[in-house]
């Protein structure tokens, strides 16, 4: 290839086939436009200029003690049937508000988050629930989000409110908790902002890694509890491995037959990098 052809194929690369309302709907993760995201928040009171007071990553242990912000992060969740393409191929999803990734949330070490999830997943309808990884749940055990564990699912047409705290700082992620519905869509990041360990110019927030799985989760179950056809296990493999919910995928590789709607090169995730500064990207 010479040096034009190049050129040309760096420019199809950074070119996406489809629009980030196709592959991820309503979420920005993956575009150069994406947020940055700040130090911490700052729309609470800073005693000693931080959210968290006087705490730092050596006088505390936040497995046993955390501060107190008395300060309550507000979302809300509508789980929803939707179809995007995430790599191209389009896909029946379960989605939280349409988007894919799910919003980030966002709260400050010691904040409560509070998560209004409302369960809109018809036709058909399913229960849900979701876990908030990594967290803690002291005293909130039956926040976490664990259908059959720490509750019964959220029924088909009903809400359910999550309250627990920060007590951990850092980035993780949360997820659906009822059977393989995450795989299906239902995950994003949780950025709780705290102390840093390093210093950085620039955090350019979450870089989710995720498998993709072409067919619905329910069969994806059933090839591995059942051992149904036609890919019997150990041979699960997914079909992608996505980078925020977006990657490339070559349709020619589908089997014969598949009529799903599929378009090569639908886009991978962009980050913007600029000479000189330290960037922080967590995944
Ligand atoms: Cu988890």
């Amino acid at each position: 290839m010479g040096l034009l052809g190049k050129l040309l194929n760096v420019v199809t690369t950074l070119n996406a086939a489809l629009p980030q309302s196709k592959t991820n709907g309503a979420s920005q993760l993956g575009l150069v436009s994406a947020p940055v995201l700040p130090n911490f928040m700052t729309n609470n009171p800073l005693p000693n200029g931080y959210p968290w007071g006087s705490d730092t990553v050596t006088n505390t242990n936040p497995y046993r003690n955390s501060p107190n912000t008395g300060v309550t992060r507000y979302y809300t969740f509508n789980v929803s049937r939707g179809v995007l393409s995430p790599d191209g191929y389009q896909k029946q999803m379960i989605l939280v508000n349409g988007a894919y990734p799910g919003p980030t949330i966002e709260a400050n070490w010691g904040d409560t988050i509070q998560v209004t999830v409302q369960n809109n997943i018809q036709s058909p309808a399913e229960g849900t629930a979701i876990h908030w990884h990594g967290f803690l749940q002291h005293n909130s055990q039956w926040m976490d989000g664990v259908p059959a564990f720490s509750q019964c699912p959220i029924a088909p047409g009903k809400t359910f409110t999550y309250s627990f705290k920060a007590e951990l700082y850092g980035t993780s992620w949360y997820h659906a908790h009822y059977s393989a519905q995450y795989s299906d869509g239902v995950q994003g990041a949780m950025v709780i902002y705290g102390p840093k360990n390093r210093d950085y110019d620039i955090d350019l927030g979450p870089v989710m890694l995720s498998d993709l799985y072409h067919v619905p989760y329910l069969q994806t179950v059933n090839y591995t509890v059942m051992g149904g056809p036609p890919r019997p296990p150990p041979n699960i493999t997914s079909d992608n491995n996505l980078i925020n919910g977006k990657m490339d995928f070559n349709c020619s590789t589908v089997a014969p037959g598949d009529k799903t709607p599929c378009v090569s090169n639908a886009g991978m995730s962009e980050f913007k990098f600029t000479t000189g500064k330290v960037r922080k990207l967590m995944s």
